[in-house]
């Protein structure tokens, strides 16, 4: 069932970060359900909430109004990304120091694989338990560790051993941790396979292996196969250490609706300007940009493209965007109350392309803008189109626009 080779793979997630943080910043919030994104008058999602908050039904991605609803006594924060990114660095540091086998899964999760380590580790489980507790000690909150031989198992061991605990998953007992987990436990089973699977009476992950991988396949294609494969446990994935964010994006929520198309690219075209500040600061282009809007019934649709030359400039990724922004919204009779770009299959170098002349005018143009913005401000240099947001947004010299949502993703 498992590869020749054990790996140890060490999966390790703080517990409700953000709301965590703000606990320990404020600890009278401790042991009260405590919602971080927004104010319950606001618009927008809760990015996470403390477990007593959970116990509401409250969850992540669950709009500031429903959470209030059915938590009104609940302490709502808008929050501060910069706060929980020196927290994440902190905890990837202390990780660093166990393995260079480290991937960033998200701001507060991590793979470790120890497995080349093992001359410095008489025993794995020791090492594991310990950075949990030296994570928790010196970030001052609490994390889950989930251990086995790869990483989806590690990754469902750790969703067992929430919150605040540790859970191994031994050679042999598997099939047996396996068997009665619900198939929505699975990453690759989504809501549309899990209906057509409790329509044919499978509700636990041991209802998955009476089935063929043949009859999988025709049912959902080359997704099936997946479902055969995570049902089983078996995940060769590596634990991919490249210090490359997987994407990198920036969205936000309007203060009102919007319909005025000028206005929305305005939105648009910031948004572009922070994320390509972004890339250039992680030296990375993208293959591929997405852009995302969410009408006024929260509909939200995605059109994306995929581009052999990666980009970075900004110029480029805009035009890009607002191509796809306009095929997008074009002939919608509806308002938007979102929008957000994405840059992802992200690559360090900038393969040379066969149809351009390689220049590098644009990451010289890039630098200068970065050089000015360092020392007069992020606002210091827009476009014309960006000015537009002028008129709806305070303007700081240093942070530029100060939009409604900052974006919460990497
Ligand atoms: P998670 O690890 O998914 O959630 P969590 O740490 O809050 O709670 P737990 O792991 O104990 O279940 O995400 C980590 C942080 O990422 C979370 O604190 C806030 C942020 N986040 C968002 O901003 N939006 C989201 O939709 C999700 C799921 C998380
Ligand atoms: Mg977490």
């Amino acid at each position: 069932m498992l590869n020749a080779q054990r790996r140890f793979i060490v999966h390790i997630d703080i517990d409700a970060f953000f709301a965590a943080v703000e606990v320990l910043l404020n600890p009278s919030l401790a042991g009260k359900p405590v919602i971080v994104g927004g104010l319950p008058h606001e618009r927008g999602v809760a990015s996470t909430c403390s477990y007593e908050a959970r116990k509401f039904g409250v969850h992540a991605g669950m709009s500031l109004r429903n959470a209030s609803k059915l938590c009104p006594h609940g302490i709502f924060i808008r929050g501060n990304y910069q706060v929980y990114q020196s927290f994440s660095d902190r905890f990837f540091r202390i990780l660093h120091e166990y393995t260079p086998d480290v991937e960033d899964a998200s701001l507060d999760e991590a793979y470790l694989d120890l497995t080349r380590c093992r001359p410095l580790y008489p025993s794995f489980s020791r090492t594991a338990r310990e950075i949990k507790a030296r994570a928790e000690r010196e970030t001052g909150l609490k994390v889950s560790v989930g251990v086995g031989p790869n990483k989806i198992l590690a990754k469902l061991a750790t969703k067992r051993a929430k919150p605040a605990g540790y859970f191994e998953i031994e050679p042999g007992c598997e099939e047996e941790f396996l068997r009665g987990l619900p198939i929505d436990a699975l990453p690759g089973i989504g809501p549309k396979s899990q209906v057509i699977l409790r329509m044919l009476n499978i509700q636990k992950i041991g209802d998955l292996w009476g089935l063929p991988r043949t009859t999988l396949h025709s049912i959902f294609g080359l997704g099936g196969d997946d479902i055969y494969l995570q049902s089983r446990g078996i995940d060769s994935r590596p634990v991919v250490t490249s210090g490359i964010p997987k994407s990198v994006s920036r969205e936000t929520t309007f203060l009102q609706d919007l319909w005025d198309r000028r206005l929305l690219l305005a939105h648009l075209a910031y948004l572009c300007d922070r994320l390509t500040l972004a890339l250039r600061q992680g030296h990375s282009y993208a293959h591929i940009i997405e852009v995302k809007a969410r009408y006024s019934d929260f509909q939200t649709e995605i059109r994306r493209r995929l581009m052999i030359t990666p980009r970075q400039e900004m110029g480029d990724i805009y035009k890009i965007a607002e191509e796809l922004f306009l095929e997008l919204y074009a002939g919608s009779r509806l308002a938007l109350r979102l929008v957000g770009v994405k840059a992802s299959d992200l690559t360090r170098a900038r393969p040379l392309s066969l149809f351009e002349p390689y220049s590098e005018k644009y990451e010289r143009l890039g630098a200068a803008v970065d050089r000015v913005r360092e020392k007069y401000g992020f606002g210091s240099v827009l476009t014309v189109r960006e000015k537009m947001l002028d008129a709806v947004y305070p303007f700081e010299r240093n942070r530029g626009f100060v939009l409604k949502t900052a974006s919460l993703t990497k």
